[in-house]
């Protein structure tokens, strides 16, 4: 374990080494993007460079690629490697029932498309991430540009008697012009506080035109290593 990590780091950390132990030689992986993720990714590099792991890498961002290539991890695109034994990927926020919001990071699509296209996916986060119920952190959605307000506007529309605490919508920003994707789409966050059915918020939402996807992961994750600011480690 690289030395002078502050807790949180530490519990990332250790979260995406035991995550290594689900890779297996010859596997197709599915990486995600996140600051956890990057130590999925380097520990991974190493495990290449230095234990002779052979892998092929899907990575779920322009980021992960760049990170992939820099540490020795052979890559490959999703169109390319068509089924993936395994996707490791962070997450915002995970419950009992392992669902998930995802897309803090801005990747939720490709992450998405990636988990969904996975045997098995595998969430690595610290225990910060774990919550009772999803929405305290804002959910994401991605949207195309063209006629992002009137979306935005539709989405408030359709929350209205949904079983949701907020209803506030904002646009990323990156400085001062909209947050781009890997797609070229915007991301608006939903600051819904508590979500107390992810399903049908899920479902109903993308029935919107104008969305691409959202940053609810419903019965996708199969593990979550969960990493401790003291190193322990657990799995769900
Ligand atoms: C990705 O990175 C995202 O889906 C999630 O938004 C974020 C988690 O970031 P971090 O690992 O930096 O907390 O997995």
């Amino acid at each position: 374990m690289p030395s002078d990590l502050s807790p949180i780091d530490k519990a990332k950390f250790v979260a995406a080494k035991r995550a290594t132990d689900y890779v297996e030689n010859g596997m197709k992986v599915g990486l995600g993007t996140g600051s956890t993720a990057a130590w999925l990714v380097k520990c991974l590099g190493e495990m290449v460079r230095e234990e002779g792991l052979k892998i092929t890498g899907v990575p779920t961002s322009s980021r992960t690629a760049a990170l992939a290539r820099e540490v020795g991890i052979e890559i490959t695109s999703l169109d390319e490697a068509r089924w993936l034994d395994l996707t490791i990927d962070g997450a915002d926020e995970y419950d009992a029932n392992l669902n998930l919001i995802k897309g803090g990071g801005g990747a939720l699509l490709q992450e998405k498309i990636v988990a969904t296209s996975s045997d098995r996916m595998v969430v690595i986060a610290d225990i910060g991430k774990q919550v009772e119920t999803l929405g305290a952190f804002p959910l994401p959605v991605e949207v195309i540009p063209f006629g992002w307000q009137t979306t935005k506007a539709l989405i408030e529309e359709t929350l209205v008697g949904m079983d949701v605490m907020g209803r506030t919508t904002t646009l990323r920003l990156n400085g001062d012009t909209p947050f781009m994707t890997d797609e070229g789409n915007y991301i608006l966050d939903m600051h819904l506080n508590r979500i107390a059915n992810s399903r049908q918020l899920s479902l109903v939402i993308n029935q919107i035109p104008g969305i691409v996807e959202n940053g609810l992961f419903i019965d996708i994750c199969d593990a979550v290593v969960i990493g401790y600011g003291d190193g322990r480690v657990e799995v769900r």
